[in-house]
């Protein structure tokens, strides 16, 4: 070989090993640099029994073996039986012999179908470790769980655990287009290469579900909301099983979107009323065709009647028509409709926030069994901060599962560094008071507020086919807090965290202290730069990338930016209290009294409910006015704080991963300016007073910031 083949070939290997860090997201499996558990893992595994045959058994064996011998630094023993002591024993409860079934016996009851058992127990005066489940899937949960508690440095003597996930749908929502565009992602293009499908599996498509199994996410929508009739064809219907067949192994079930438009675009039918007997029998009849290709298929997720989609309102008829003709469909397969509450109209003057729960409040009751309702976490859009969105509990006899969004469309898409678990915590521990205290919305979404027999939490996808799936390697930490908060609404975020630093990056307590601080005050620090006090939806038109609460110019007032803030010179804010829309009765009476008055509004949100005067003063003591430009500049400020921990954090970190972050946390710096200082020019307008000290000089004018366009921006 030549001295420049030789270069080029170690460039290639060493671009790959890195390149892998960023692809194997928190499965990194690096060899433990604790000498103190290395020494526990080694005395405590010695060998691997395996006690099942199927598909499922053998990825849980496989992952068990790549797992172990990766992180203690030598090939574990696989053995067919368990002779001596201190093995990991895997297998499900079927497969157990009845010696050893007896001395885990109880700990069945205290899981669930899906939920598993881990265990130390002594067998013939012998240790051994059992990692068990009613069935493979729950086992393969287990072997994760396992693997996790190494890769995190936890001790493993004398473990017992039972763990079962707290919801039944936990379900990742691609807004994936057929033509691998994705709506709202910035990580690349689809990972559906429904060109090559079926006969073409690429290997991204296992690894998929190989790292949500690792999370417990068992469902996956692989069609965007705005849906095209298109997938339900023979022709999609193929590539959508050969899919399936890959996920199902790993416990993941398959659903699409219906267009409810379907019967006619793809049917031949010329309507779609679903009070049509030849509508509702085109859709059995689908159903039917699907089940027989995928006897798994999940059923389907409704976006109808909203921002222009068709729904049964085109024929007069109504949401419950709508969901429950589609129920009746996928009802003798077991399926599911997810019937999404996201409505708002245009012929509607009444506020946005309140439209949701004024049309679907009332149906209360009135769904199919199979029916769930899908709610946004709060009432607009995915905003940096929201409150809890009313349906939360007011729907006492209608499962309803919570909808997150993963993709960062409103919080500065894949390039600035927000730690979403954050969020998703605030929401689900808010207390809804539906029935009394303590009503929080975790319980609604877990079903066990109302005792529901259906209960899920979905996320929409931030994934791509970049090659570290997410576009910012922090972005990973989403995806992987979502689907353990949807394991487990109650986990904490700070844990979430420490787990995926740990898993994903180094154990050294150096690293993880500063970093994990860092993840966890992100959520705040974005919602600062960008809409501070309660301020929302003021990002640029159409693409939401960047400030632009100037534009009022949309044909849709509610989307406008001016018909959110309401600045003028008597002051900023929504009033949605009595004196204004009175959406604050949305709520039960307890959290509505808190809400209206802005006195006891949580200041986070005192501009979401009330429109108060430039002079109002924070509890701080500050105006409203000074109060606002010194958040925006305490965003910019923890930016920086931000950059200066990362810097401080290169040697803990493979090269690769430390540039990246690094750049993007440059870029989020600057961006993070652009919003002070072109929504502080818009606002000072109204407001008339000058910056306070402390905020830095904007950098440039307000009609340049106003000039800037972005015909290209991602995901739109
Ligand atoms: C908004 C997005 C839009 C989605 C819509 C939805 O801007 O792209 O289609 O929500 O959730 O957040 O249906």
């Amino acid at each position: 070989m030549t001295s420049l083949k030789i270069v080029f070939c170690f460039l290639l290997i060493s671009f790959s090993a890195f390149a892998q860090k960023d692809y194997k997201l928190w499965l990194q499996y690096d060899q433990i640099s604790n000498s103190q558990m290395a020494q526990e893992y080694n005395a405590e595994i010695k060998g691997i029994v395996s006690l099942g045959s199927s598909e499922t058994s053998k990825i849980a064996l496989k992952e068990l073996e790549l797992g172990l011998n990766n992180m203690l630094g030598n090939k574990i023993a696989v053995k067919s039986k368990f002779e001596g002591s201190n093995n990991v024993i895997v297998g499900a409860k079927s497969n157990l012999n009845s010696e050893l079934l007896k001395t885990i016996q109880d700990d069945f009851n205290a899981i669930n179908e899906e939920g598993f058992i881990i265990k130390f127990i002594s067998l013939k005066n012998k240790k051994q470790i059992v990692i068990t489940g009613k069935n493979d899937i729950a086992v393969l949960y287990g072997v994760y769980h396992f693997l996790r508690l190494l890769q995190t440095n936890k001790s493993i003597k004398n473990l017992s655990i039972a763990d079962s996930p707290k919801t039944n749908i936990r379900i990742l929502n691609h807004w994936d287009n057929l033509d691998r565009t994705v709506e709202r992602g910035y990580a690349g293009f689809s990972l559906w290469n429904w060109q090559k499908l079926p006969d073409f599996i690429d290997q991204r498509y296992i690894d998929y579900a190989r790292v949500n199994a690792s999370i417990g996410i068992n469902g996956t929508v692989l069609t965007n909301v705005n849906a095209n009739a298109l997938i339900l064809t023979p022709q999609y219907l193929e590539k959508v099983e050969a899919l399936a067949n890959v996920f199902r192994l790993y416990g993941i079930k398959v659903y699409l979107t219906a267009r409810f438009s379907a019967p006619i675009e793809i049917g031949g039918l010329k309507t779609a009323d679903p009070k049509d007997i030849a509508v509702a029998n085109w859709w059995k009849d689908k159903a039917k065709e699907i089940y027989k290709r995928i006897p798994d298929f999940g059923g389907f997720l409704v976006k109808a009647n909203s921002e222009g989609q068709p729904g049964p309102q085109n024929y007069g008829r109504d949401h419950v028509d709508g969901a429950n003709m589609l129920a009746d469909a996928v009802a003798p397969f077991g399926g599911v409709i997810m019937w999404r509450a996201f409505v708002y109209s245009e012929h509607d003057a009444n506020d946005r926030a309140k439209q949701a729960y004024a049309e679907f409040q009332p149906y209360d009751g009135k769904f199919k069994d199979n029916v769930i309702v899908q709610v946004k976490n709060g009432a607009i859009d995915f905003q940096p901060r929201e409150p809890f969105h009313p349906l939360f509990g007011a729907m006492k006899k209608t499962p309803i599962m919570m909808e997150f969004q993963i993709t960062q469309e409103y919080l500065g898409f894949s390039t600035h560094l927000v730690y979403l678990p954050k969020l998703f915590q605030e929401v689900l521990e808010a207390d809804t008071y539906q029935a009394g205290k303590g009503s929080t919305v975790a319980k609604v979404v877990d079903g066990s507020l109302y005792k529901n027999k259906l209960s899920g939490i979905a996320g929409v996808a931030n994934i791509g086919n970049d090659l570290n799936w997410t576009g910012h390697p922090f972005a990973q930490a989403n995806w992987y807090g979502f689907g353990r908060l949807a394991w487990d609404p109650y986990l904490d975020a700070g844990v979430i965290a420490d787990e995926w630093l740990r898993s994903t990056f180094s154990n050294n307590e150096n690293f993880i202290k500063p970093v994990k601080k860092m993840m966890l005050q992100s959520r705040e620090t974005v919602v600062d730069y960008m809409t501070p006090l309660g301020l929302h939806h003021i990002m640029d038109t159409g693409h939401h990338y960047g400030p632009g609460p100037w534009v009022s110019n949309l044909s849709r007032p509610e989307w406008n930016p001016t018909y959110y803030h309401k600045a003028d010179k008597n002051g900023i804010g929504f009033d949605r209290s009595k004196t204004g829309t009175n959406a604050t009765a949305q709520y039960a009476s307890q959290v509505e009294k808190i809400f209206d008055n802005s006195e006891t509004c949580p200041e986070q949100d005192l501009l979401w409910f009330h429109h108060v005067s430039w002079d109002y003063k924070l509890k701080n003591g500050q105006t409203l006015w000074n109060g606002m430009a010194l958040k925006y500049q305490e965003g910019v400020n923890e930016v920086h704080e931000m950059q200066n921990t990362w810097n401080n954090a290169e040697k803990y970190v493979d090269e690769e991963r430390f540039k990246e972050v690094q750049m993007l946390l440059g870029i989020q710096y600057k961006e993070a300016k652009w919003w002070r200082d072109a929504c502080l020019l818009y606002f000072q307008q109204y407001s008339g007073k000058e910056l306070p000290a402390g905020v830095e000089k904007p950098t440039q004018t307000l009609e340049y910031f106003k000039s800037l366009k972005f015909p290209f921006a991602p995901g739109n």
